[in-house]
């Protein structure tokens, strides 16, 4: 996909949606690596303003915005129904769409682009490290509540929007595929991490083998639970918001757990060059274990407490895979804002992986802790 153009962006496709007020300023937004996201600001008169996150969809990776925009509409409405009936403010508890000024969910523009806008939850922080340890904790309660608040969904109405996303037999499988074709003759300088990815084969079967055996249930998850994409009250500290819900499909807890553990209990940011930096911060692995599983409310089985070590060590390989083969496919799919982004990404990954290895014994006794 190409740049954004602001001026698009305020000229032709923010005044197709349902704002109040007189548009005043549109600015890039986030550091999300997969949709173009936009903040809008606009006037209300007697110095008010309201903000809006305009978002174009990454189309390269979402097929069906249809399909999609129809799992926000309804997992959204669902959430909102339990807010109010749980007391909590709808308008900042869960995203609410804005529509277009046709009553669409989402805009398709002249070029085939895909246009949704959401509220902007004011007053409320997305953070892309965890900087005070009770932000990753708060974090946990809410990602755990958001899968409790979704255990009775409907789920088989919901669309899968990335068939396999979390599938590490097929990711694996890909990634080998990607080193096979090494399309940008880039494998030769990066034997040493595909030689992490391949020895780590019999690994990718076993949440897999988990869940096909029912060893663990299939739940209704966010599956994209990295700190940026919840929204934390300025003022009460507490998890608000869960957001970025293009992802959310059937999946396992430990999926969500797993991701969340991957980039908040990282002691590095998930694109450090200096690898001396990264490791698994054990005691952030226990906050956040102790607050996913309160969070759950009881709700997680023995044996997902047990596998919680094996969802943080997967999640964070099948990243490192991920990121390693948008490398070798000539970064398509994740943005990057550097040469070798993605590869620098993928070693970390490694870097973590390692370290959850050499500590594994210590992990596997803090989650037994919360049976
Ligand atoms: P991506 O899929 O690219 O990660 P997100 O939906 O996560 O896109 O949005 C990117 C960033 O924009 C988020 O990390 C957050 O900082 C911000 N954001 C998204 N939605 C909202 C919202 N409704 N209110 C405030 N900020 C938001
Ligand atoms: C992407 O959309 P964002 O930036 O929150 C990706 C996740 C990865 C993550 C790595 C739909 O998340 O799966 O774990 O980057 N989302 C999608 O930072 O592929
Ligand atoms: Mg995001």
């Amino acid at each position: 996909m190409d740049n954004l153009d602001m001026n698009l962006v305020k000229e032709k496709i923010a005044p197709r949606f349902r704002t109040e007020g007189i548009l005043t300023e549109a600015v890039p937004y986030g550091s999300g690596h997969i949709n173009d996201t936009v903040c809008l600001t606009c006037d209300l008169g007697s110095g008010k303003h309201r903000r809006y996150i305009l978002q174009r969809m990454n189309d390269d990776i979402f097929k069906k915005p249809r399909e999609l925009m129809e799992n926000i509409m309804n997992v959204t409405s669902f959430l909102r129904n339990k807010i109010i009936r749980n007391g909590g403010d709808p308008d900042r508890e869960t995203l609410n769409v804005i529509r277009t000024v046709d009553g669409e969910n989402y805009l398709v523009d002249e070029d085939g682009d895909f246009w949704r806008m959401y509220i902007f939850i004011e007053d409320a922080t997305s953070f892309d490290t965890v900087e005070k340890p009770e932000d990753f904790y708060n974090s946990a309660l809410s990602f755990g509540n958001f899968q409790k608040l979704l255990a009775d969904y409907p789920a088989a109405t919901l669309h899968e929007t990335i068939p396999d996303f979390h599938n590490t037999v097929k990711r694996f499988a890909d990634f080998r595929k990607a080193v096979e074709a090494d399309t940008f003759k880039r494998a030769a300088g990066v034997e040493k991490e595909i030689r992490f990815v391949l020895d780590r084969e019999p690994d990718t079967h076993v949440i897999c083998d988990a869940l096909a055996k029912n060893r663990i249930p299939l739940r209704v998850t966010h599956n994209d639970t990295k700190l940026n994409n919840i929204m934390i009250d300025n003022k009460t500290g507490k998890g608000l918001c869960v957001i970025d819900l293009d992802t959310v499909m059937p999946g396992s807890a430990l999926y969500d757990y797993g991701d969340s553990i991957r980039f908040g209990a990282s002691t590095g940011a998930e694109d450090e060059k200096n690898l001396d930096l990264i490791s698994c911060d054990l005691k952030l692995f226990e906050i956040y274990t102790k607050g996913y599983v309160e969070g759950c409310g009881g709700s997680l089985t023995e044996q997902e407490i047990r596998m919680l070590p094996m969802g943080a060590k997967l999640m964070t390989l099948e990243c490192g895979m991920r990121f390693l083969a948008d490398y070798l496919q000539g970064d398509v799919y994740f943005k990057i804002h550097r040469p070798e982004h993605n590869l620098d990404r993928a070693r970390t990954q490694f870097k973590l992986v390692a370290d959850m290895e050499s500590k594994w014994d210590k992990m596997m006794s803090i989650a037994e802790k919360y049976i």
